[in-house]
C-alpha cells in the first residue's frame, strides 16, 4: 500500500489535534473516511487507483427482463388472506431491486393482483431483492391477539439476471415490531473552525416497543463487523462473504453491556434511553451537535471524560486501545452495522480469525440473541464519489434485508426509525420490518431522547 495511506494512519484523529488541512482536502473526505476506516483495525488498505465497476449501457448489451413474484406460506399466508392477499400470493407489496456493485441503481415497483411484478431492460448481473409490505393500523387489528406485532410482510433474495428473461418467486415473511428496538443513531461528523473533524458527539437511542417493561441490565450494544463491507482488489467481497454473510449471527470483536445486576435498569413501554459516546453537551463544540449531558449512559475508553450522571456501559469485547477509539466505542464512518442483542457470556461465543485484519480475532452474536439490528450507508449522492463498490450485504438477511443508504455525517443529523402507529394513549409503535431501507429515514436534527412524529 501506498506511503499516502501511510501518511494517512499515522495522522492522529483526536481532538485537540490539528491533522494539516491540506492533506486532508487533497484525498477528498470520503477517500480519506474509508482509509481511516480500515486504518482503525489496519485491514489491508485498499488501491485508490482500483475502479469501481460502473459498468455502463453502451447500447451494445443484450437487455433482461426481470419477473418477480412474492410468495407466502403457512402461517403468514394465512394472515396475508385477512387483509386482501389470498392464495399464498402478496400484492400491493414494494419490491426494490438493486445491481450488485452498481451504486444508484435502485428501482422498485409495487406488485399486481397475481403477487407479481416486473423490470425491463435490465443490464445482466446480479440483483439484489427485497420486498415490502407494510401493513396499516387497521390491517394488523384483523389478525388474531397473538399476532398483533406482525406490521409489515417483507422478503430478499438475490439473482444471476441473464436475457432474455429470468423469473423468481421471493418468499415473504411476517416481520414483527420485536421489542428493545433502536430507534436512532447519529455519527455526526463536523469540520470544527479549528481545524479537525469532531466525532465524539455519535449517540444511540432505543426504544422499548413492546407492552411490558423491558430490563436493560446485561443487554449488548455492539458494532458489527464492517471492515469488510466494501471490496478492493487486496480485500474482494469474496474474502469477507462468510463471516458478513453468517446465517448464524453477526460477527464482531466490539462488544458493549449495560450495567446492573438483573433488574436495575428498567425501561418502561413507550420510553427512550440513549447512549452516548460522551455523555457532555457537544454544542460547546459546533452549534449543530447535540447537549447529550443527560444521556442515561456512555461509553468509556482509555482517555475519555467520564459524567458520573451517566452509567458508564461494560466493555466485553476487544478493549478499546488507542487511535480514535479513546472514548469509547464508536460506531463508524461511511457503513454502519449496529447490533442490539440479549446478554451474551463472551468466554462462551463461537470465535474466529477473520483474514486481512490486523486484529483478527472476532466473535459471533448467534441469531436467537439478536434483538435488533441497523445496517447503513452512504447516501445515493455521496456513494456515487466513494472508490470502492459495498459489497452485496453486510448482514445476512434472517437480520436485516437490506441496508438504509442514508448515512451523510456532514449533515449532523440523526438516523431515525418510522413510526408506525399511534396507540389511543399517544405511545408510539415504531416501524420494524428488518430492512433498515424501509424502516429507517434521516431527519435533522437528532432528537436524543424523544421520538418525533
Ligand atoms: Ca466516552
Ligand atoms: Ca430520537
Amino acid at each position: 500500500m501506498s506511503a499516502l495511506a501511510g501518511r494517512v494512519c499515522s495522522t492522529p484523529r483526536l481532538a485537540g489535534t490539528r491533522p494539516s488541512r491540506s492533506l486532508l482536502y487533497s484525498l477528498g473526505g470520503y477517500l480519506l473516511l474509508l482509509l481511516l476506516a480500515a486504518c482503525e483495525h489496519a485491514t489491508t488498505l485498499i488501491d485508490p487507483t482500483a475502479p469501481a465497476d460502473t459498468t455502463v449501457d453502451d447500447g451494445t448489451v443484450q437487455k433482461a427482463t426481470l419477473t418477480v413474484t412474492v410468495a407466502l406460506t403457512g402461517n403468514d399466508s394465512l394472515l396475508a388472506s385477512l387483509v386482501g392477499c389470498e392464495g399464498g400470493i402478496l400484492r400491493d407489496a414494494e419490491v426494490t431491486i438493486e445491481r450488485s456493485g452498481t451504486p444508484g441503481s435502485l428501482q422498485s415497483a409495487t406488485t399486481d393482483a397475481a403477487g407479481r411484478v416486473r423490470f425491463e431492460r435490465l443490464l445482466p448481473g446480479t440483483y439484489a431483492v427485497s420486498v415490502i409490505r407494510v401493513l396499516t393500523p387497521d390491517e394488523v387489528a384483523q389478525f388474531p391477539g397473538e399476532d398483533a406485532d406482525v406490521n409489515a410482510f417483507g422478503g430478499a433474495a438475490r439473482i444471476g439476471v441473464s436475457p432474455p428473461s429470468t423469473e423468481m418467486v421471493v418468499q415473504a415473511v411476517a416481520g414483527r415490531r420485536g421489542s428493545l428496538v433502536i430507534s436512532e443513531l447519529s455519527l455526526p461528523l463536523p469540520w470544527l473552525p479549528a481545524g479537525y473533524e469532531y466525532r465524539y458527539g455519535q449517540f444511540i437511542e432505543l426504544y422499548n416497543n413492546s407492552d411490558t417493561t423491558i430490563y436493560l441490565d446485561g443487554k449488548v450494544v455492539v458494532r458489527g463487523f464492517i471492515n469488510g463491507a466494501r471490496g478492493s482488489a487486496a480485500s474482494p467481497c469474496d474474502l469477507h462473504e462468510p463471516w458478513q454473510n453468517d446465517p448464524e449471527g453477526i460477527w464482531t470483536d466490539l462488544i458493549e453491556a449495560f450495567p446492573g445486576s438483573g433488574h436495575t435498569y428498567p425501561l418502561a413501554p413507550g420510553k427512550t434511553v440513549v447512549v452516548a459516546v460522551d455523555a457532555i453537551d457537544h454544542r460547546e463544540f459546533h452549534p449543530g451537535l447535540q447537549d447529550l449531558s443527560r444521556a442515561e449512559f456512555e461509553f468509556i475508553g482509555p482517555a475519555d471524560v467520564d459524567n458520573p450522571s451517566a452509567a458508564n456501559m461494560r466493555t466485553l469485547g476487544k478493549e478499546f486501545g488507542g487511535g480514535i477509539l479513546t472514548h469509547g466505542l464508536d460506531f463508524g464512518l461511511v457503513d454502519v452495522v449496529t447490533v442490539l442483542a440479549e446478554p451474551v457470556d463472551v468466554d462462551s461465543l463461537t470465535r474466529d480469525n477473520i483474514p486481512a485484519l490486523l486484529s483478527p480475532e472476532h466473535w459471533r452474536i448467534p441469531g436467537e440473541k439478536i434483538l435488533d439490528v441497523l445496517t447503513a450507508s452512504p447516501t445515493p449522492a455521496i456513494e456515487a464519489t466513494v472508490p470502492y463498490p459495498p459489497c452485496a450485504r453486510y448482514v445476512h438477511e434472517n437480520f436485516d434485508r437490506q441496508r438504509a443508504a442514508v448515512l451523510d455525517h456532514k449533515k449532523l443529523d440523526g438516523v431515525q426509525r418510522r413510526v408506525f402507529a399511534t396507540l389511543p394513549d399517544g405511545r408510539k409503535i415504531l416501524l420494524r420490518t428488518k430492512t433498515s431501507s424501509t424502516d429507517f429515514v434521516a431527519r435533522y436534527p437528532a432528537t436524543p431522547g424523544f421520538i418525533p412524529d
